[in-house]
């Protein structure tokens, strides 16, 4: 039984006292230790990394190598979001609509009572008081997390804001509970597992009408730190919706170029398309004085501000990046980020106790232990990092963290991007004709599946906006709400379609992407200030080759047709295969995107078998 509630509040306002309440109210129908309220301080983080040393859960790095820094492995079964376990709660099954899955809250509500009685016996319970977004921002939401996992607490403080910052905020502002357990109760004497997890029961549900998260049988990642996926977009989309802003799965950058003009742009890429290696560019050395910094990688919050303009907030304060692939070529920033006081999940650690992982470098030091915690041997055909290894880092420890990257007002979006992986059909970059054009083209977005996503390998996802694990309501109901938030805006940013991955006929990628992805954003961004060139091609308006900066760089304009010619044939099967998505949304599919596929459709049919830039001329 929990032995007492040691309640940060010393006279609380009645809001206060009803946080109280449902902290009681939690504590006794779970069962815990002990229940203890986060600070958010130093002293508290260190001495719960402690903690997870001594249980074997941590090993802390060596402190030459990896300053305050510690790695851990998963349970085998916990290594990922669960996208079939995830559950959209809404009252009414059409608010949720045919991409999520859905249940009755009553249901969801029984079955978790069932599960969640005596769920942390053993354990002690942690209130985690957080903001999403710079603390007392009119842009930032609140949260409370309570948890029964020492490892959420260390990472919340590394991804949010917590603990006594945030505790005024809780009396004036709405915010949203988050329940999450790891659903592994101890009996008396039982020794902890490393990892506690429910290896078979996981619920990761959302309630959208009650602000309310309940996360059932994970400690890992998106399904437990629940401020990242769980509120900042599922939840909060379903807030934007009723208030009026958008809570997006972009990544905020900022660009500026060598007369020290800088524009801030929001990309949209689905899950494992190089979002954090973007938002930390480094350009080529041809590219001098062009700088890009980051505000956020992963989301953002989008509200109308002064002039008619967007702006936008990162609401997180960390990086839980991929580890496999990142290295000193493929986002070197990213690799100075986890210098120091970073959390590693599911990396090798080599002998000398450092990490190491999947491209990191060419060979892992003799003796490297892999991420189920034996020797591995790099002849077994299995990798020695899980492909979903992670890193949870300070966004603070970025060095090319951007200097507004924590403005409460947001900064100034110019442009969005939209890209998804696709190996043929869409060219490397183009600038739809207008917002809803933007919009049909962003609802329509498709990405070719990895290992990492569900489904088969290499088939194209409709992922409309890089959203579909992590919208809160109905897809069709958020298409519509994008188009009405572009309406009467006067200075909407202008909307982009990038693809860095098609590949050639021998079935190799084209576009060396990486830092000279920033030639592509200096043409969106000079179109964006009306100052590129373009020419018009049936989807919408792309660059000539010589509009683009090529300095630096051999790459010939046969390449650059290669990756920009809209092939007829394959356009008319993409435009026609967007008929699955809206037969699913169909009742809430808008008029206008009807309108737009029979233009696009008709452009194509008078269009050349290969509509290219430059056709030879008979
Ligand atoms: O696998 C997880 O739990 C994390 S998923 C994730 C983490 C950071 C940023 N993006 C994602 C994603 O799936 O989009
Ligand atoms: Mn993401």
């Amino acid at each position: 039984m929990f032995q007492s509630i040691h309640s940060p509040f010393v006279n609380p306002t009645p809001s206060q006292a009803e946080l109280e309440k449902w902290v009681k109210t939690i504590a006794e129908h779970c069962q815990p230790e002990d229940v203890k309220w986060a600070d958010g301080s130093q002293e508290e983080y260190d001495s719960l990394c402690q903690q997870l040393v001594d249980k074997g859960t941590f090993i802390k790095l060596n402190p030459e190598k990896r300053p305050n820094s510690f790695a851990c492995f998963s349970d085998p079964s916990d290594v990922a979001r669960v996208e079939d376990k995830t559950f959209i709660c809404s009252r009414r099954k059409e608010d949720a609509g045919p991409t999520n899955n859905w249940m009755a809250p009553a249901e969801m509500k029984t079955i978790l009572e069932d599960l969640t009685k005596g769920c942390m016996k053993g354990r002690t319970m942690y209130v985690i008081p957080y903001s999403m977004g710079p603390v007392g921002s009119p842009l930032a939401k609140y949260g409370v997390e309570i948890t029964d996992s020492e490892y959420v607490v260390i990472n919340m403080r590394i991804m949010t804001r917590i603990g006594s910052s945030v505790l005024p905020y809780l009396s004036t502002e709405e915010y949203v509970k988050c329940i999450h357990t790891v659903g592994a109760p101890l009996q008396a004497g039982q020794e902890d597992a490393k990892w506690p997890c429910n290896p078979t029961v996981k619920y990761i549900s959302h309630f959208p009408e009650e602000r309310l998260i309940i996360s059932y049988g994970s400690g890992y990642g998106g399904n437990a730190l629940l401020g990242k996926k769980c509120f900042a977009l599922r939840i909060a989309s379903a807030i934007g919706r009723d208030e009026g802003w958008l809570a997006e799965h972009m990544l905020i950058l900022g660009i500026q170029n060598p007369e020290g003009e800088k524009t801030y742009v929001a990309a949209a890429f689905p899950s494992a398309c190089g979002k954090t290696n973007f938002a930390m560019m480094i350009p080529p050395t041809s590219f001098e004085g062009w700088k890009i910094t980051t505000v956020g990688d992963d989301i953002a919050w989008i509200r109308k501000g002064p002039k008619g303009r967007l702006y936008a907030i990162n609401p997180e304060a960390g990086y839980f990046g991929v580890a496999p692939g990142t290295n000193y070529k493929t986002n070197p920033n990213a690799m100075d980020s986890v210098k120091a006081n970073t959390i590693f999940t599911n990396v090798g650690i080599t002998p000398d106790g450092d990490v190491w992982w999947e491209g990191m470098s060419d060979t892992a030091p003799a003796g490297t232990i892999d991420w189920h915690g034996n020797v591995w041997d790099p002849a077994s055909g299995k990798p020695c990092a899980h492909p979903n290894a992670r890193f949870t880092a300070p966004a603070n420890q970025n060095p090319v963290l951007d200097e507004n990257w924590e403005n409460p007002e947001g900064v100034h979006i110019s442009a969005f991007i939209f890209g998804g992986r696709r190996s043929t059909t869409v060219p490397l970059v183009y600038q739809s004709f207008n917002w809803n054009f933007g919009v049909y083209m962003a609802a329509t977005m498709g990405s070719e599946m990895t290992a990492a996503a569900f489904g088969e390998m290499g088939k194209v996802r409709r992922d409309p906006f890089a959203m579909l694990p992590f919208m809160g309501y109905h897809m069709g109901d958020y298409v519509n709400h994008w188009l009405q938030f572009g309406r009467n805006l006067p200075n909407a940013p202008r909307i982009f379609s990038v693809n860095w991955f098609r590949k050639d006929e021998n079935g190799k990628f084209v576009w060396p992407g990486f830092g000279d992805n920033i030639r592509v954003l200096k043409w969106i961004i000079d179109r964006v200030k009306g100052r590129a060139g373009a020419v018009e091609c049936p989807v919408g308006w792309m660059p000539r080759y010589e509009d683009m900066n090529w300095d630096g760089i051999d790459f010939p304009k046969e390449e650059f047709t290669k990756i920009m010619t809209i092939d007829r044939e394959l356009w008319k099967q993409e435009m026609l295969s967007h008929e699955e998505l809206f037969a699913r949304l169909y009742d809430k599919l808008p008029k206008e995107f009807f309108f737009m596929r029979e233009l696009i459709l008709s452009a194509l049919w008078r269009s050349p078998e290969k509509w290219e830039l430059e056709p030879e001329v008979a």
